[in-house]
């Protein structure tokens, strides 16, 4: 337990959040607040209050220091407040799971040259996994343009501009200051909106510095930043409410995108009788036990999900995906086929369905609660199935690649016991993060957490389903990177989602390999005093890589790690940690301690590394299914 100091130091900082989260408005007004300072970079401090940021997360440097000045003036007042990372794409990963946590834009900031660089690889999974980010770098003064600056990132120089080109929605130098505000809501527009993903603003130091005219923030500018439009194609509407109607086996894909509409589609699954699988990184948004789910489709998926769509039901519908690799399971017939209909806000994720019989572009929230609301007016909306409660343990568990395995006490603990071991022992509201390598294909296929809106009192079992079925937001319970998928980016993303929310406990899972690149972040967590649970796969490997490598039968090349005490290493940066050899271990652990603590704890999980983790999509794409 905590002890009550820490209650309320957690609460002082939490109650901080809170208002720092409330966009602030001018007293007795309407309007936005103005910027507090005389610099161009008060004024970007001032756009991200208004929406609601409270942290900005990068690594300082001379060419970006003025941003970092007006930061500190915000931080001081209670505005947005600088975090700051060890490495520059850490705090790209920081920004990233702060903005899937928080629904905000994620901003990350960094100076010319090699932080610019440095920041890129977190910047391109961004906006592979389509999150909203913000990405800010410094220049030198643009009088020195071409003379040989230190650092120089412009044309004439590294040009950080030309890099960034391929992995934003919008890269812009600010060469002027009466550029500053336009592109700077350019940048946030596109970032926000669909299709959502980093957009870059490169800014000479001079410019920063400079004086801006109209520091007050013009009041349409921010709020139609923060609005999400209800738009929808009325028509295929219509289209797909004759379809549910007409159809006898529906089947739903739950994807990525799904977060804010995840209990409308539930809601239309009971109406419809519809069956339900969801991606890897839409599995978040479902309760693993529910009576209508059979289980991931696509990589770490479950052999229920593809007998599921294999037993050809007459319509598919699949909400808010891209198909890429990891979401159709390799660009599976068993999805991407003529009963498909594609339910979508974001345009290129349509355009990877050619074959759809139907697409439904519009926001899937609206789209569901008209289908539900013509079904009901249809006098169609008697419940069509009745699940009650959850699946028993026995079938959920019927679901999974090795049952036995998951259930095994044997020492050295295998990764499907430590995954039961992790649902059985973190509170509902726990949000977890799977690391690249086969933490998440271990993650996506095993873990399942009790339901978060499961009732405390078994009595409440007796109560429809349904009136229990309350999601908000774009609340996940498991966070993945699909598509780019860094080594590293869970240690980055869950310090990001403790920072976005405080309330509830993260675990990173992640492996030996991935903290060997970017574990040095943990030292944030704990100047954060955030409460984050690393989990490290110790085996002493590039586990995907080797089991990659024997499956495929290639050399047995360049796998091994040395053997690491990631407790020592911890506690060098006066983090407490435990070893872990066996189950046993684990569940000796006061885990309700550990989550509730002001600060990181590490789990160095000696796991037995010869378990081979659930990846065949990965090699059915490379061509080297067995
Ligand atoms: C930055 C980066 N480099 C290389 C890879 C290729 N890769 C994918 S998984 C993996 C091994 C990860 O090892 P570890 O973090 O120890 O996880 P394990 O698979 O052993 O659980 C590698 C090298 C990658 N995804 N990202
Ligand atoms: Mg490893």
């Amino acid at each position: 337990m905590a002890t009550p100091e820490r209650i309320v130091n957690v609460d002082r900082l939490h109650l901080h959040r809170l208002q720092a989260a409330e966009p602030q408005r001018l007293p007795g007004t309407d309007a936005p607040v103005a910027a507090q300072g005389t610099e161009a970079a008060d004024l970007i401090v001032a756009y991200l209050e208004n929406l609601g940021v409270e942290y900005v997360f990068g690594v300082p440097g001379g060419a970006i220091e003025p941003l970092y000045n007006a930061l500190a003036r915000s931080g001081r007042r209670g505005g947005p407040q600088a975090i700051v990372a060890r490495h520059e794409a850490g705090a790209a990963f920081m920004a990233d799971g702060y903005a899937r946590e928080t629904g905000k834009v994620g901003v990350c900031i960094a100076t010319s040259g090699p932080g610019a660089t440095n920041l890129i690889t977190g910047v391109a999974c961004a906006y592979d996994n389509g999150i909203p980010m913000l990405v800010i770098t410094g220049q030198p003064p643009i009088h020195s343009f071409g003379k040989g600056a230190l650092q120089e990132s412009s044309c004439t120089g590294i040009n950080t501009v030309a890099m960034f080109r391929h992995c934003t929605r919008y890269n812009s130098l600010v060469s002027h200051g009466d550029q500053l505000q336009i592109k700077l809501f350019n940048a946030l527009m596109q970032a926000t909106q669909a299709p959502q993903g980093p957009a870059h603003l490169s800014i000479p130091v001079d410019i920063l510095r400079g004086p801006v005219q109209g520091l007050a923030l013009p009041n349409d500018v921010t709020s139609l930043l923060r609005a999400t439009p209800s738009l929808v194609d009325l028509r295929a509407i219509d289209q797909l409410h004759a379809e549910l109607a007409a159809a006898k086996r529906p089947v739903f894909l739950i994807g990525d995108g799904c977060g804010e509409a995840s209990a409308a589609i539930l809601k239309l699954a009971h109406l419809t009788g519809a069956l339900f699988v969801t991606t890897p990184d839409g599995k978040g948004f479902v309760n693993p036990r529910h009576p209508a789910y059979r289980g991931v489709f696509g990589f770490g998926g479950h052999a229920s999900a593809n007998e599921l769509l294999g037993s050809e039901p007459d319509l598919l519908v699949a909400f808010g995906t891209g198909f890429g690799e990891f979401s159709s399971g390799g660009w599976s017939r068993g999805i991407l086929n003529e009963r498909l209909v594609h339910v979508d806000n974001c345009d290129e994720n349509l355009m990877r369905s050619p074959m759809a019989r139907l697409h439904v572009r519009g926001r899937i929230l609206s789209v569901c609660e008209s289908l539900v609301d013509l079904l009901h007016a249809d006098g169609n909306a008697e419940l069509r199935a009745e699940p009650a409660g959850n699946r028993p343990q026995a079938d959920v568990d019927s679901m999974l690649q090795e049952p036995a395995k998951y259930h095994a006490d044997t020492t050295p603990i295998k990764p499907q016991r430590l995954m039961k071991a992790l649902s059985e022992l973190c509170p509902p509201n726990t949000r977890f993060v799977a690391d690249a390598g086969n933490s998440a294909a271990w993650a996506v296929h095993y873990l399942q957490p009790q339901d978060r809106r499961a009732p405390r009192n078994p009595e409440q079992n007796a109560m429809p389903w349904l009136l229990r079925e309350q999601r908000s937001g774009r609340t996940s319970w498991l966070r993945v990177t699909m598509d780019f998928a860094p080594m590293g980016w869970a240690i980055g993303a869950a310090i990001g989602i403790a920072a976005g929310n405080r309330r509830c406990p993260v675990v990173c899972i992640t492996g030996d390999g991935s903290y060997l690149m970017n574990g040095q972040e943990i030292t944030v967590a704990a100047a954060m005093q955030l409460p984050v649970l690393f989990v490290v796969l110790n085996d002493g490997a590039l586990g995907m890589v080797k089991h990659g490598q024997r499956i495929a039968g290639a050399e047995p090349i360049g796998f091994e790690l040395p053997a690491v005490d990631y407790c020592q290493l911890a506690a060098a940066m006066g983090i407490p940690g435990h070893v872990i050899r066996s189950p046993e271990d684990l569940h000796a652990l006061d885990f309700d301690a550990i989550l509730h603590r002001n600060g990181p704890t590490m789990l160095d999980v000696r796991i037995d590394g010869e378990e081979v983790p659930p990846m065949n999509v990965r090699m059915k794409t490379l061509g080297t299914a067995k």
